[in-house]
């Protein structure tokens, strides 16, 4: 297949190119180093830095990938990409993914709104007016769905009222701009593919863990940039280099709130098989991307308990929660349709919090320990 990769350079852009290139398919990586720039400009920096995207691109055995550096947000730019390369598919992760980035001021609110919005927009017009037959994949969030007081369902929910049933979005509440800006993609797509008979696959992806895309790559030009800090990085990810560093682990409030995770290792497989199962023409077909459940204070256990086994003595320490979200809430989302086409998922296991912890260790000089306490707030 023919598959651009916007957002290529990325935590799960990366990783995605990286496994996608071994199944000899003509790939276009397109990323402007947004996020990069961002973390720069905050004095944020991750814990591995990469080369340069071309000279990876070279160490890749599949020699039918391009990289273009391209703002998915600009339209000529854009377009004229989409159109000379006429892809099969594209999978869509050029969005700015930080809730407290997205909170710390109103330029920051604006951006995220902006960025993504906009290259979302882009590409499914670029998909109506120029390969209505593309199916284009998107990287949506658990986060939209909030924490609702029922069971989450994949996407979708029956409402009957007034003895009338239709089928409708599953309700979506946000907790920051960078969720609401999912929100507004999955109506925006929603809107699109129901007018004009198009293919759109979101995907309500959970927090990701961990830095592999596959437990055979060991060469780190393979492994994507790792943030820790307090905008870009991810809770767990967080959690296991605080450890590494001997910080306290960082549990916001009461540490009661669950959220569904994932392994980027299943990230990348669930990629795969979101492009085996092209969304038919005219729907929104959409996947809640999860393999388990975990509340913040479990999550710290786990750490806690698995890096006993390599002498690593974690503290953990429940501080202010910097953000409004509910800290005692019912949750309990539905994940039946990735394992329902082959998903067999990677669970957190000690010996993955402890593998990650290694790899971290290696680079434990590289650890900024004036990036881990959170700055923003609302
Ligand atoms: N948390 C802590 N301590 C920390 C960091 C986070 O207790 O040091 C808590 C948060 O308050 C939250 C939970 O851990 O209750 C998850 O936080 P997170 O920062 O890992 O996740 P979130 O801000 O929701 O965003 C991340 C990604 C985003 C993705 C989302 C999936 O940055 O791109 O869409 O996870 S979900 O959370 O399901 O919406």
């Amino acid at each position: 297949m023919k598959i651009m990769i916007l957002g290529a350079n990325g935590y799960l852009g990366w990783p995605t190119s990286v496994e996608l290139s071994s199944k000899n398919h003509k790939l276009l990586l397109i990323d402007n180093f947004t996020k990069k720039n961002i973390l720069k400009e905050y004095n944020r920096q991750p814990l591995l830095i990469n080369k340069s995207m071309n000279s990876r691109i070279k160490l890749l055995e599949n020699k039918n990938i391009n990289f273009k550096n391209i703002d998915c947000s600009n339209y000529t730019g854009f377009s004229r990409a989409f159109k000379s390369f006429m892809p099969d598919a594209v999978i869509h992760y050029a969005e700015l993914p930080s809730a407290p980035y997205s909170m710390f001021g109103h330029k920051e609110g604006w951006r995220t709104l902006e960025n993504n919005l906009k290259s979302t927009f882009n590409l499914i017009t670029c998909i109506k007016d120029f390969n209505p037959n593309c199916h284009m994949i998107k990287l949506g969030t658990m986060g939209e769905y909030g924490t609702p007081n029922i069971d989450i369902e994949e996407g979708w929910i029956d409402v009957a009222h007034n003895k009338r049933k239709q089928k409708f979005l599953y309700p979506r509440q946000a907790s920051s701009l960078y969720h609401t800006s999912k929100i507004m993609d999955t109506d925006l797509l929603w809107f699109y593919v129901r007018l004009y008979n198009l293919r759109v696959t979101d995907l309500m992806q959970g927090p990701v863990y961990g830095i592999k895309s596959n437990n055979k790559i060991s060469n780190e030009n393979f492994f994507p940039e790792f943030s820790y800090d307090d905008l870009f990085g991810t809770v767990l990810n967080r959690f296991i280099v605080q450890a590494v560093a001997g910080i306290p682990l960082t549990v916001y409030g009461s540490g009661n709130q669950v959220r569904g995770y994932i392994n980027l290792i299943d990230t990348v497989k669930c990629i795969n098989i979101a492009l085996k199962n092209p969304a038919k023409k005219g729907s929104l077909e959409i996947y809640n991307q999860f393999t388990e459940q975990f509340s913040v204070n479990e999550l710290a256990a786990k750490v806690k308990k698995a890096l006993k086994k390599v002498d690593i003595d974690v503290m953990i320490k429940k501080i202010r929660n910097p953000r409004i979200e509910a800290e005692k809430h019912y949750y309990n989302a539905s994940n039946q349709k990735m394992k329902k086409l082959g998903l067999k998922p990677s669970l957190l296991t000690d010996e993955v919090i402890i593998d990650i912890a290694m790899f971290i260790k290696k680079h434990i000089k590289r650890i900024n320990k004036k990036i881990i306490q959170p700055k923003s707030g609302w």
